[in-house]
């Protein structure tokens, strides 16, 4: 069997033969990432209506590729209070949000109950509201600054309310280009162990990949079977979600943006390597909302959602800071040929639009 026949008959690829799809035909490889999709999701689109909230940008850790914490390219540290926080999910809940993404830097100076508590307060009064908080990049940080293991921690972030952990910090599994671009931040293999962790506990999490900066086609290869491996083993993550390394206003000094053909080759390829994750996510704010409409044919079927505000990706360049209107990105949907499905934040249909 060729590997075309292998992946039509629904059988699991190696290293190498996933390597080698990036020289097959572009629109074919297309094809075969959307047999893929179709089988598991028809013409459905998802996405929700959700609100990020990146409440501090002061951070202990250097990563190369980050705009968005302060530092002397962006001298602009805030750290929001808690009543901040409770104002903004007041309007967004009021507004129709299921879901608040709430992510942070590694601030050393707010107390552990700062990071927590708030999920708490966020539960007590929205007990409807979805809390996906903490990246593991975060877990690791706290555990480390407060002398915690990551069991404690994870058990806290139970207690106080959080759903489902967010899929930031993975960026590129590969150690030498992790010790490259963020040396001293959550190792692969401790990214990874705090994932298996929630997971074993009966909770869902995302999975993202950073690329477009100075990882190989290998590397990408090597962070998408670690995730397939764990993803056997636990059955945990419910997307994966690769990241467009956006350019701006950041220390890793990339020349060459990444080309759309490159983009869409990988997420095809991440839609036929990871044939036990459930959700292939074209995350727009990274790839523009353009690409990630296009990227529906190369496997994604989940758009994120209406976001509102987000930090991060905008911080380097990404035109994602006010997020997209609902009725817009539906139509935008409706247009390019798929349905659009809102979901809840575990991929339960709300509302076939
Ligand atoms: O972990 C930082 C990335 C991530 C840049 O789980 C950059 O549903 C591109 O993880 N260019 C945070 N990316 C965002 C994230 C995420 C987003 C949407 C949905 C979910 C989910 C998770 O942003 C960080 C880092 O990998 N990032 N700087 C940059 N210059």
């Amino acid at each position: 069997m060729n590997i075309k026949e292998k992946i039509l008959d629904g059988q699991r690829i190696n290293f190498d033969e996933a390597l080698s799809l990036y020289d097959m035909d572009f629109f074919e490889l297309g094809e075969l990432a959307d047999s893929v999709r179709q089988k598991m999701h028809g013409k459905k689109t998802y996405f929700n209506i959700n609100r990020h909230i990146n409440p501090t940008n002061v951070c202990a850790d250097i990563c190369k590729f980050c705009a968005y914490s302060a530092n002397r390219k962006n001298p602009n540290p805030y750290t929001m209070k808690h009543e901040e926080i409770m104002d903004i999910v007041k309007d967004v809940e009021s507004r129709g949000a299921k879901e608040v993404h709430i992510v942070s830097a590694h601030n050393p100076d707010t107390g552990l109950e700062w990071y927590l508590e708030i999920f708490k307060k966020i539960k007590n009064q929205y007990p409807n509201l979805h809390v996906k908080a903490l990246t593991a990049a975060e877990v690791d940080f706290l555990a480390r600054h407060y002398d915690k293991t990551y069991d404690e921690i994870i058990d806290l972030m139970v207690e106080n309310g959080v759903d489902s952990m967010p899929g930031g910090g993975a960026e590129i599994f590969d150690e030498k280009v992790r010790d490259y671009i963020c040396k001293g931040k959550v190792t692969s293999e401790q990214w990874l162990d705090i994932h298996q962790k929630w997971h074993e506990r009966g909770k869902k999490s995302n999975v993202t990949m950073l690329f477009g900066h100075v990882e190989s086609r290998e590397n990408r290869i090597d962070h998408m079977m670690r995730i397939r491996d764990l993803q056997d083993k636990t059955g945990g993550f419910n997307a994966f979600i690769p990241l467009v390394y956006q350019t701006e206003n950041n220390y890793l000094n990339v020349k060459e943006a990444i080309t759309a053909n490159e983009i869409l080759k990988t997420m095809a390829i991440s839609r036929i390597v990871l044939d036990n994750l459930p959700n292939l996510k074209a995350y727009w704010v990274t790839s523009t909302v353009n690409l990630a409409l296009v990227a529906q044919e190369f496997g994604a079927n989940d758009l994120d959602g209406t976001i509102e505000k987000e930090s991060i990706n905008s911080a380097a360049g990404a035109a994602s800071a006010n997020g997209v209107n609902l009725e817009e990105f539906v139509g935008l949907i409706k247009n390019s040929g798929f349905t659009p499905v809102e979901r809840d934040s575990v991929y339960n249909e709300i509302k076939v639009w």
